[in-house]
């Protein structure tokens, strides 16, 4: 692949988008690219993922606007949906993924970020949906996640502004977990998938599950679906090895596990 790069590491994986040039902007190669790495990660060995950019100033600066400049409405249609398929897979892909946001994440790249499962960032992190300015719609999703993950007002405020924020406002509205300065992020996002990845790798499946076809849920609905996926975890060696772990005291019960997010 030339703007996709993976590495694997013991049992969390990497996936860099690498396209300098343009600051990681996504056009349809990179869209292509990313797809195939998603589907090429090996899933009995690898348990969480990281998406980060290449480089110390970008992320994602956004879909590519040289190839988008040119579309009719139903090649903008095509693209849009390209762009939203792969962000869907992403989200409801089977392991967890953190966003490494290591510099700009705007239009596509805040919208990337926001189809991950955790986002940190660099302190010279910076977000926006500058769509409107460009005469066009947040298109991958935009609209639709900054409204669930922060709150309508302020995803209508930054969409309809195309004003873009700063790493600790986007801390402070809680569209990213943890801010670090730059060198420590990716051991940070490490961290966090190493400690992701020691854990019983069914059980964290389920909570992805159950987090998110819960939220698409009523709150009847969406017990029923935990109920499920609770349930299903007493087939599994984890359950019985964990829990007697506990019965026998193999893991200090009194070993109190509290971090801050930054920390863990
Ligand atoms: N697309 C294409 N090329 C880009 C993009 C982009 N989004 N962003 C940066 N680049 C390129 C620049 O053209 C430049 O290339 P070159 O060196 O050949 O001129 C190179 O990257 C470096 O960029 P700058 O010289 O501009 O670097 P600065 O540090 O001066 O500025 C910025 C950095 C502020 C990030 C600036 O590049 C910028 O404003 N970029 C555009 C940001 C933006 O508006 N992003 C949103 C795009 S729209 C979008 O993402 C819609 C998603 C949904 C699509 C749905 C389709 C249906």
């Amino acid at each position: 692949m030339e703007f996709v790069k993976y590495e694997q590491k013991e049992k969390y994986g990497i996936i860099t988008i690498d396209r300098a040039a343009a600051l990681n902007a996504l056009n349809s190669q990179v869209l292509d690219e990313l797809n195939a790495a998603f589907d090429a990660v090996d899933l009995d060995a690898v348990r969480c993922l990281i998406l980060t950019g290449a480089g110390e100033k970008s992320f994602v600066a956004g879909a590519d606007i040289g190839e988008m400049s040119t579309l009719t409405k139903a090649e903008g249609e095509a693209f849009g949906k390209k762009g939203n398929d792969l962000f869907r897979k992403i989200e409801t892909f089977p392991i967890p993924v953190i966003a490494a946001v290591n510099g700009f994440a705007l239009g596509g790249g805040c919208e990337i970020s926001m189809s991950c499962d955790i986002r940190i960032c660099s302190d010279n992190a910076m977000f926006g949906q500058p769509e409107v300015g460009l005469g066009i719609t947040p298109g991958f999703g935009g609209t639709q996640r900054l409204a669930r993950l922060v709150s309508p007002g302020m995803a209508k405020q930054m969409i309809y502004t195309a004003r873009n924020i700063k790493a600790d406002e986007a801390l402070r509205i809680g569209l990213v977990n943890a801010v670090y300065p730059l060198e420590e992020l990716l051991p940070a996002a490490e961290k966090i998938a190493a400690g992701i990845a020691s854990q019983a790798p069914i059980a964290v499946r389920n909570c992805k599950k159950a987090i998110n076809d819960g939220l698409e849920a009523s709150m009847d609905d969406a017990i029923v679906i935990e109920e499920k996926l609770f349930g299903d975890c007493f087939e599994t060696e984890d359950q019985r090895a964990g829990m007697g772990n506990f019965l026998k005291k193999k893991d200090d019960p009194t070993k109190v596990k509290v971090v801050d997010f930054k920390n863990c």
